[in-house]
């Protein structure tokens, strides 16, 4: 063995070496980003309240109160946290339909809902106040959950 061949393998050896440091580097963080996967992921949904106001060619104003988005997307099973920032109207006292969630929305309050649906299904959200036209409404949100 001379010099020259002497040289070349220790090259070869620092490239094995290396090549050795970056799979681990890359094992190990694939298997940190698959430790925190198994932790369970919340699904975060942001909501506001916010109105809608005209005036009929007669002259008389009209309004509706609205849930926006009126209509949002839920993986069924999943933990998920729906945030609604009252932005339009005092108060929204509302309840979603067919569970026993309920809760107030105040005008410059943010009302935090920790859901988790295990069924199927579309889900109103409603507001008591503000339930229907002739309440100044319908101010309903529709949770569609699959
Ligand atoms: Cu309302």
């Amino acid at each position: 063995m001379n010099v020259k061949s002497i040289n070349k393998n220790w090259i070869m050896y620092l490239g094995i070496l290396l090549v050795i440091i970056l799979g681990w580097y890359v094992y190990s963080s694939m298997a940190s980003g698959e430790s925190s996967s198994n932790e369970e992921k919340t699904y975060v949904i942001n909501m506001v309240t916010g109105e809608f106001k005209s005036e009929t060619a007669d002259g008389k104003e009209i309004e509706a109160y609205r849930w926006d988005p009126g209509t949002i997307f839920v993986p069924e099973g999943e933990k998920v946290q729906l945030r609604i920032y009252g932005v339009n109207g005092e108060e929204h006292p509302f309840i979603i339909e067919g569970t026993d969630i309920k809760g107030t929305v105040k005008k410059g309050e943010e009302t935090v809902l920790n859901l988790r649906f295990n069924e199927e299904g579309i889900y109103r959200l409603i507001c008591l106040t503000h339930p229907d036209i002739k309440s100044n409404g319908p101010m309903i949100a529709y949770i569609v959950v699959d």
